[in-house]
């Protein structure tokens, strides 16, 4: 008996360590640390290996914990923010978002923060993926030239914002200072054919939308929430022409969406199609059948859909001003053969004034 209790005590108290394991309701199976599943790191330690977006890390088919060491480097860049607009971005690795960061639940992260020799300010990482205080702000912050690490184990999986959290933190990140992390659950996310990485976030320039030259920010417009653009990936037109996103009828698109911010909550939504399952929140909560999606400054969401008709669909923040006046514009273009069945033009024709009689009807209907 004594030794039944003993076991069950140590139990507890090995459990108390993850979160998951404090909450009463059911969690979806790998959503969140247990013990069996995330234990010691195993093996080799794994260094990231870092893509620009749009682009997705793949799926990680390892199913055992491990040590992941994420180099990153702080850069502040001159860059494109829209044709003829030039700003100078604060960015993760020279790209807005910086690279989006794969691991899995129960892995051990060993993020290194880098500040380029080049740059003039000092930066740090907030991962909302760690739970620490700071989410790793204070263990990172670097002077130009200098290296900075700190680990975290990953206890919750979801897609996760990080930026820079140095004080002003809303320029830092209205200058372009995010990304994010995506903690994939014990046994991955369902199989999809594509997958896509989408952040949003405003930019507050001097000069109105489109004006040409180097546009410096504008202090009082990001005071007063008011972005001169509101863009996807860092820019007008990451998404759209020959940087139009691309997959073929019949598959299943998976998009990585996060808000970068630092102000406005996105309406992400795709026109002409609705998503078949979302994680809104880029949490384990899933719905389906979901039209727009709500998603905050700081916030993600994981959103798939499958794509049953050709063509090219916009991506949009339904916030109209945003999408046609601001930039939060990208294009999904979608290639195979037309599917009348689904989705067909019917007429457009001239009809007659009101007070003319009425053509016969060509047939009658009893219901
Ligand atoms: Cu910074």
């Amino acid at each position: 008996m004594k030794r039944i209790l003993a076991t069950a005590i140590a139990l507890a108290l090995g459990a108390a360590g993850f979160a998951g394991s404090t909450h009463a309701s059911p969690l979806p199976a790998g959503w969140t640390c247990t013990p069996a599943l995330c234990g010691a790191p195993q093996g080799k330690p794994i260094v990231e290996h870092l893509l620009p977006p749009p682009e997705v890390p793949p799926p990680i088919t390892r199913r055992y914990p491990a040590t992941v060491i994420v180099n990153l480097e702080a850069k502040e860049v001159v860059g494109k923010l829209a044709d003829g607009v030039k700003y100078d971005f604060y960015t993760f690795d020279g790209t807005v978002p910086g690279p989006m960061i794969r691991v899995r639940v129960g892995d051990t992260v060993e993020i290194r923060l880098k500040n380029a020799h080049s740059d003039h300010m000092p930066h740090n990482i907030d991962l909302h993926a760690v739970m620490g205080v700071g989410g790793g702000a204070a263990n990172s912050i670097v002077i130009p030239g200098h290296e900075a690490a700190f680990a975290f184990k990953a206890l919750h999986a979801g897609l996760y914002v990080y930026h820079c959290a140095m004080a002003p933190a809303a320029v830092h990140i209205a200058n372009g200072m995010y990304g994010a992390i995506l903690v994939e659950p014990a046994d991955g996310l369902p199989k999809v054919d594509k997958e896509f990485y989408v952040m949003q976030g405003e930019f507050y320039t001097k000069g109105a939308y489109m004006q040409p030259g180097l546009q410096p920010l504008d202090m009082t417009k990001l005071l007063d929430e008011q972005p001169t653009y509101v863009v996807f990936n860092g820019r007008v037109g990451s998404l759209t022409g020959e940087h139009a996103l691309r997959a073929k009828e019949g598959q299943t698109v998976r998009f990585f969406f996060s808000n970068g911010g630092p102000n406005l909550t996105s309406s992400f939504h795709m026109i002409g199609g609705i998503w078949n399952t979302v994680w809104p929140w880029g949490g384990s909560n899933e719905d389906h059948n979901v039209q727009t999606i709500s998603v905050p400054p700081g916030g993600s969401t994981i959103a798939d859909m499958k794509l049953v008709v050709p063509g090219t669909f916009m991506l949009v923040d339904h916030a109209a001003v945003r999408m046609f006046n601001k930039g939060a514009l990208g294009q999904l273009v979608v290639s195979g053969p037309e599917q009348p069945d689904l989705y067909r033009r019917l007429w457009n024709k001239p009809f007659p004034p009101s007070g003319t009689s009425p053509a016969p009807a060509a047939a009658s209907s009893t219901h």
